[in-house]
């Protein structure tokens, strides 16, 4: 028989102290979300991978929660499958709400570590990190980040127009929100740990895929810490990248730091904003096209 599904949290999207009730669950010391959708080829291998490594270090002190929206792929009977022979293993399905930051706090609002933090469930974020990135939450980190920007970090075979892209999200972010997204090398890594009382009490409202940069917003960190990765290519599943995300991302930059500004304005706004980097792009291709003497025209 399989466990039963966690509850989901509904209402505001906001991380309490502990549960002490009841008493037994005090033993759990760390809660890694794995947020998933259309995972189902991916699930097993990741949930083997990290256990195989936690137990050495922290064995039933830690959970690891899948929280799927409710994928076509039933991702989440295939982690309820899995989470029969790993105890450690809980599974959340969401059926009224999506979208990856909400997923990884309504996760939280169930954890019971005091140690939280998130993870891909494609393998693309190799779990190895894992134990560097608790270590340096043990030795006093609020906040321990995998960077690919950092010795040790990287892309491994991204093209160039990605690599653009993701520089180019982290320089309008450092333009738009300096004191937020230049605390890290990397504002755009999903692959992080946090302690929980940095962000208890602390309303949160993320637009997109950007998670971290609503954390380094709204949370409190005296201590940043940074691990350095090699983001691996996807081997099983798809990419659920869109161009949508990157006007997300650039509301969410917006509505952080402008908190009044309503939700249709930061769309408006971020639309703009957008469209305007567009063209400028493809100003630049035009003019470097017509720099070169035997360029083809089209
Ligand atoms: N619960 C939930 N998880 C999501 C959602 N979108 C993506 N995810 C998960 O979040 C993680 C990251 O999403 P990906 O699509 O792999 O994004 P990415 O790693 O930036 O892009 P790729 O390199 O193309 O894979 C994966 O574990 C996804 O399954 C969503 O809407 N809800
Ligand atoms: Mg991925």
């Amino acid at each position: 028989m399989h466990p039963p599904l966690l509850p989901v949290p509904a209402g505001r999207l906001l991380v309490t102290e502990i549960p002490t009730f009841p008493p037994k669950q005090g033993k759990i010391e760390f809660s890694l979300i794995i947020p998933t959708y259309k995972e189902s080829q991916n699930i097993k291998a990741v949930v083997e991978q990290l256990t195989h490594l936690l137990d050495k270090k922290i064995r039933d002190r830690y959970e690891l929660i899948i929280v799927d929206d409710n994928s076509p792929d039933r991702t989440w009977e295939v982690a309820l499958n899995v989470a029969q022979s790993y105890p450690q293993v809980k599974v959340m399905r969401r059926q009224a709400e999506k979208g990856l930051s909400t997923a990884i706090i309504r996760g939280w609002q169930v954890a019971k570590g005091k140690i939280l933090g998130a993870i891909d469930a494609d393998l693309q974020h190799p779990p190895e990190a894992l134990l560097q990135l608790y270590a340096k939450m043990e030795r006093g980190a609020d906040l321990a980040v995998a960077s690919r920007h950092v010795e040790g970090g990287g892309v491994s075979e991204w093209s160039l127009a990605r690599r653009i892209l993701s520089r180019g999200a982290q320089l309008l972010g450092l333009i738009v929100l300096p004191r937020v997204v230049g605390r890290v090398s990397d504002p755009l890594s999903g692959y992080f740990l946090l302690r929980r009382d940095a962000i208890q009490g602390k309303e949160m409202k993320p637009t997109g895929y950007k998670i971290l940069i609503e954390v380094l917003g709204r949370g409190s960190f005296d201590r940043i810490e940074e691990v350095g990765y090699i983001f691996q290519e996807r081997s099983e599943g798809e990419s659920k990248v869109t161009i949508a995300q990157y006007l997300q991302y650039i509301q969410h930059l917006l509505r952080l730091r402008f908190p009044r500004l309503s939700l249709t304005r930061s769309r408006r706004y971020g639309q703009f904003l957008l469209k305007s980097l567009q063209r400028r792009r493809s100003r630049s291709q035009r003019q470097k096209r017509q720099a070169l003497p035997f360029s083809n025209p089209r």
